[in-house]
């Protein structure tokens, strides 16, 4: 019977599998979640008993037209497990995506730390990386302006590791107690839920506004930063500072980061926002695409190392998380890298259920006292008892080591383990004593032994209140185009609120960051002059607490460093087409020699050409060659593109001409200042604010990251396309952009 069955499965059917496609089962993690998948293929219907099931369409009833009954276990079994298929989203972090892949250490680490993935370049440890936004809902757009998780779980075969980090290296808030008032601040409002994902409301800004030690991180969420081209395109940070321990007992601070192999880039806010609308899963496609097509996301581990000896070296405290360590001052080391080689096969089972915890950590990593990472330590595992169900969330496939797991913990709802031993306690003599503690010398755990010897009290070090230098550092460290960006986005920020109060308070505050940036913000708010911040600037203070204790100060007059090059994006990786998308605009008559050529030259460079089309199917092009339609204008925008290309042949252009979507398409990407390519008479699509008259042009860059050139000229224009790809955009056109009605 099973055979005749499959012998009906249709190659669609295959296709769809791709649990049973989905390769890659390269390391230790995969396979042992191999024994847990399902698929289905070439198997029969059955009830979660294991009976078969004759009828799947109808509900056993009295006669044709009676009522339903109560008997029919089937028909009840299939509604009661949909009834109860969800769980809660994430209290923050509730969107994201993920995938699996493997880490390898470049050299031994032997001299910083004894954690065992950290030493043989041979081996690869695998991982499970989720990405997320903060704020908005397991449904919401990927292009929020917010900052993403970025959580790598490393199944080492001394335990899981877990860094669960963000791409934005400080946090708003320097103690774990605010964290309830900074997340209800800033999720919707609780009288009508509004708005979804975004930080653009009231609430969120009046509380930043009494809150100067967020200033740093507001500089960071206000940049392009939180709106990332692509997940593969982002930064990650440990943020808080950590301690590596070496097999004598040493220990130094360690600050993580991992620096993507492709860049960090950023889309602009205007595409950010179009982008919502056009493709909401952008970033979850984009990171989808990658991998199923083996254009495998790669970032290296980079590891800022600090003595014990210099742990007060610094104008601010390393325990502070609202402060980066510049990296002029102490330099990143890369040593290792992380690739991402293989999609889940079902989200629920494993983006969903995966339970991070920056509490899991393997001998040769440890905490420090920075108080907001002690917080987290307890929040985790608090959060997955709820999400999760119980106690037994780390036997759910996704979230077990691959380190044997051995220990007298029993029961709760939903074990799998079927312990077998008599003994649960230690010590014990029934057992042998088993299970039993492992020596430091066969990796038992250690904590460090860090001493401290001072009063409880609820306090913060007197570092932690230099809450504006490194935010200035930061404005001063951006080009002129990013702080143009973060200007305006504070003045879309700002400009939403419905108090004026908020927005002037936090005029106020801005000054104390830089007086232009506030300047500039409150003259795109209409307002005449910087208001005045009526004291104390700090409203976070203990009842009994005297406001001139909390005030911000500055540890130094001018901070000595006044700019570091590695804020800035751009200052990035730019070498690379690798993995960009251009839009080959076409309509019938187009020039199909060119298309070829150009999609040669694009696939070469590793990047990728799709033809868009004011219709789908299929477009008749010059010498008869038909040309196969990818996107329809109406499915798309050039917001989903990094570049377009209009190729010539006169009829094409003339139907490409005379459609508004068309020219929207084209002009959107000028303004967004995207490379643009035109061969021919594709060369008039172009937009033209440069006053030059193209009609005699020969071609060549007409403006940054515009190139065109005749029919015959192709070659050199696909080159010079794919140069202006790898720069990623050419922000000089931005201004005249402004000019362009899209
Ligand atoms: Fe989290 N955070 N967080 N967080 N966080 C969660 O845990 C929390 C903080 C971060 O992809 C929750 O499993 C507290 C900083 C990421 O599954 C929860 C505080 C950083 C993720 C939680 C912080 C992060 C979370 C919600 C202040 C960057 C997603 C669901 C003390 C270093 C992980 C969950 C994933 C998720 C609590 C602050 C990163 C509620 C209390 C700082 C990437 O436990």
């Amino acid at each position: 019977m099973a055979t005749k069955r499959s012998a009906k499965r249709t190659k669609r059917d295959k296709v769809t599998d791709h649990n049973v496609t989905n390769g890659n089962v390269t390391n230790d993690k995969l396979r042992a979640l191999e024994g847990f998948r399902e698929s289905g293929a070439d198997e029969m219907l059955t009830t979660n008993q294991g009976t078969r099931i004759n009828d799947n369409q109808n509900s056993l009833k009295a006669g044709a037209r009676g009522p339903s009954l109560l008997e029919d276990f089937i028909l009840r079994e299939k509604i009661t497990h949909f009834d109860h298929e969800r769980i809660p989203e994430r209290v923050v972090h509730a969107r994201g995506v993920a995938a699996h892949g493997y880490f390898r250490v470049y050299e031994p680490l032997s001299r910083l730390t004894k954690a065992k993935f950290l030493q043989d370049p041979g081996a690869k440890t695998p991982v499970f990386v989720r990405f997320s936004t903060v704020a908005g809902s397991r449904g919401s757009s990927d292009l929020a302006r917010d900052v993403r998780g970025f959580a790598v779980k490393f199944y080492t075969e001394e335990g899981n590791f877990d860094l669960v980090g963000n791409n934005m290296p400080v946090f708003f808030i320097q103690d774990a107690v605010k964290f309830p008032d900074l997340i209800h601040a800033v999720k919707p409002e609780p009288r009508h839920e509004m708005p979804q994902a975004a930080s653009a409301h009231d609430t969120f800004w009046d509380f930043i506004s009494l809150m100067p030690e967020s200033m740093h991180m507001i500089m960071w969420v206000m940049s392009d930063r939180a709106i990332p081209r692509s997940l593969r395109m982002m930064e990650g940070f440990g943020v808080h500072t950590f301690r590596f321990v070496d097999d004598r007992g040493a220990s130094r601070f360690v600050k993580f980061h991992w620096k993507p192999l492709l860049g960090v880039h950023s889309v602009l806010w205007d595409e950010a926002q179009k982008i919502s609308g056009k493709d909401p899963d952008f970033h979850r496609r984009d990171l989808w695409e990658a991998i199923e097509g083996g254009a495998y996301p790669e970032w290296e581990l980079g590891v800022q190392v600090i003595e014990e000896a210099d742990e007060h070296a610094f104008d601010f405290d390393l325990l502070d998380p609202t402060k980066i360590v510049p990296e002029e001052l102490v330099p990143v080391q890369r040593v290792g890298r992380l690739t991402l080689d293989r999609n889940p096969d079902n989200f629920f089972a494993e983006t969903e259920q995966v339970a991070f915890h920056p509490g899991h950590i393997v001998p040769g990593i440890d905490f420090t006292d920075d108080p907001l990472l002690q917080g987290r330590l307890f929040s985790y595992t608090d959060t997955q008892l709820i999400r999760l169900g119980g106690p037994n969330f780390h036997e759910i496939p996704i979230n077990r080591p691959v380190a044997p797991v051995h220990n007298n913990q029993r029961d709760g709802y939903m074990r799998q383990a079927i312990n077998t031993s008599r003994a649960s306690y230690e010590p014990n003599t029934i057992a042998g004593g088993c299970p039993f503690q492992a020596g430091a010398q066969m990796g038992g755990f250690v904590s460090y032994p860090e001493r401290i010897a001072d009063a409880k009290a609820r306090r913060r070090g007197e570092k932690f209140f230099d809450h504006f230098s490194q935010a200035t550092l930061f404005w001063k460290s951006q080009s002129a185009t990013e702080q143009d960006h973060i200007v305006q986005a504070l003045r879309f920020e700002l400009g939403k609120l419905e108090t004026a109060a908020i927005r002037e308070r936090m005029v106020g505050m801005l000054a104390n960051v830089d007086r232009g940036l506030a300047e500039q913000v409150a003259a795109g708010l209409g307002l005449p002059a910087i208001p005045n911040v009526e004291p104390p600037l700090n409203r976070s203070i203990p009842a009994d607490g005297n406001p001139k204790d909390f005030e911000p100060r500055r540890s130094k007059p001018t901070p000595a460093l006044e700019r570091s090059a590695a804020l800035s994006m751009a200052n990035t990786v730019k070498d690379t087409a690798k993995t960009r998308k251009v839009a080959i605009l076409a309509a019938d008559g187009v020039d199909t020699a060119a298309i070829d050529a150009m999609k040669k030259a694009l696939a070469a460079a590793g990047a990728m050409a799709k033809v868009v089309a004011p219709r789908g199917g299929t477009l008749s092009g010059t010498r008869g060659i038909k040309v196969p339609v990818d996107f329809s204008l109406l499915t798309v925008g050039s917001v989903l593109f990094d570049a377009v290309f209009v190729p010539g042949g006169t009829e094409s252009v003339k139907a490409l001409t005379a459609d508004a979507m068309a020219v929207l398409f084209v002009n959107e990407a000028y303004k967004h200042c995207k490379a643009l390519a035109a061969t021919g008479e594709g060369i008039a699509m172009v937009p033209n604010h440069t006053g030059a008259d193209r009609g005699r042009a020969k071609g060549g860059t007409l403006e940054e990251g515009i190139v065109a050139g005749g029919d015959g000229d192709i070659a050199r224009v696909a080159a010079e396309l794919v140069k202006a790809l790898a720069r990623h955009r050419a922000w000089s056109r931005e201004a005249k952009g402004q000019l362009v009605p899209a």
